[in-house]
């Protein structure tokens, strides 16, 4: 099993899209998610300029020795570009060993612990009615846990709100919110966080008796308040029974969460953009939070991920793996095999790709009942259509930022 080709394929059918093949001299092939939202070309650059020429002629079975190789050799460790790029190498040669093996991944991960990955899907709307109709067209679909964000009184335009509010109005496709823009320069968006904190608690408030107290509901923050701001929101939400509060501070300070916990017993996940377990070391061991939000696609893919969550597991703490349509079939496919095997799963984020997206990557997960499962093929179960793929050509795309009333630029 030695490694003889590695293509970095850019494909952007409903949105860009980073795969690594990697394909041994023996005719396997193994497929990694290297999808960087926004900041896609640095990660193909790192991959085709500085990883691939590594790559050839290594041994294929060697997961965790080609991952050690990668992050220490190159002396510059972290972040999301590097991350993203041994991610992708990691998930294809694990694709590859469940290839060789006759297996599913999540076999080789020790087997099922579960039978299905409880799975929550966004819903919005710029007020209350919308934010109903979208969350009934989730229960419609299948959902049984729901993402609830909405449009804030005063404010123009914020994260988290589709831009289309039913699945008829966009054609059938989908209905979530893609932030990155195709084309042109970033979006500006509006915030005032005094507002936000206003409207929010009446919101769920609205949620909960419309929907009764089962429905597992979830916010996410989105990086945007102070510690105090946050411990303000996570009280004032106490009542609605939140499965989670996410990224409720900036990510970059794990102490702000010590603050936020003294107040709230709302529940908090962070971690979409942390990208190793150095990141969750102090949050782990002080237990200020409750789920884990690190993607595979960033966080050095399912060997570095796995260690977060055993690490987490120790405090109870779970795993909510970021799932929104900027992660790959690929990487959702090595999410979902990681979940299933792993004891602490808590949820998982799932955002249906578009049919353009399904065109180009072939699936063998399935999503039932609220539920989804990785499939039982060797492997991810994930398999690109080059000629397909082909047919969509990169188109830059940024995400927005916020800017507050007078001027100042502000966490998004
Ligand atoms: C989530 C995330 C996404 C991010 C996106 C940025 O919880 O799903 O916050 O919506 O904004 O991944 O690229
Ligand atoms: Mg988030």
């Amino acid at each position: 099993m030695i490694i003889d080709k590695a293509e970095v394929i850019v494909t952007s059918p409903d949105r860009n899209f980073v795969t690594l093949k990697l394909t041994t001299d023996d005719g396997l092939t193994g497929l990694g998610d290297a999808t960087l939202n926004g900041r896609e070309l640095a990660v193909v650059s790192y991959l085709s300029e500085h990883v691939v020429p590594l790559l050839l002629g290594r041994d294929a079975s060697r997961i965790e020795d080609a991952w050690q190789f990668l992050y220490r050799s190159a002396y510059w460790r972290r972040g999301p570009v590097t991350m993203a790029a041994i991610a992708a190498v990691d998930m294809a040669l694990w694709d590859i060993k469940g290839k060789a093996a006759g297996m599913p991944v999540y076999q080789l991960l020790g087997g099922a612990s579960r039978s299905g990955l409880l799975a929550y899907g966004h819903a919005s709307g710029k007020d209350t009615d919308e934010l109903f109709d979208s969350v009934r067209e989730h229960q419609e679909h299948g959902y049984r846990a729901i993402r609830v964000q909405t449009g804030v009184p005063g404010l123009k335009s914020i994260y988290g709100i589709a831009s289309n509010a039913t699945y008829e109005a966009n054609a059938g496709v989908r209905y979530d919110h893609e932030p990155a823009q195709r084309g042109g320069l970033p979006n500006e968006e509006d915030w005032d966080t005094r507002s936000y904190l206003r409207h929010i608690p009446t919101v769920f408030e609205a949620v909960r008796n419309e929907f009764g107290p089962e429905l597992p509901l979830l916010h996410d923050g989105h990086h945007r308040m102070t510690p105090i701001q946050a411990a303000q929101l996570g009280k004032s939400l106490e009542p609605y029974d939140l499965f989670w509060l996410e990224d409720c501070t900036p990510a970059e300070n794990q102490e702000a969460l010590r603050l936020v916990r003294q107040h709230t017993t709302t529940p908090l996940a962070i971690g979409e953009i942390f990208n190793t377990v150095w990141d969750y070391q102090q949050i782990v061991r002080e237990q200020l939070i409750d789920y884990v939000r690190s993607a595979v696609t960033h966080t050095g893919g399912i060997t570095h991920l796995k260690k977060v969550l055993d690490y987490a597991s120790q405090y109870q703490i779970k795993s909510g793996m970021h799932g929104p349509t900027d992660i790959s079939p690929v990487g959702m496919a090595a999410a979902m095999h990681l979940g299933l095997a792993i004891h602490n799963f808590g949820i998982q984020e799932y955002m249906k790709h578009g049919e353009k997206t399904d065109a180009v990557f072939q699936q063998s997960y399935t999503w039932a009942d609220g539920f989804l499962h990785p499939g039982e093929q060797p492997g991810l179960g994930v398999e690109l259509d080059v000629d397909e793929a082909g047919k969509y050509p990169y188109i830059r795309a940024y995400l927005p930022y916020n800017r507050l009333a007078d001027g100042t630029v502000h966490d998004w």
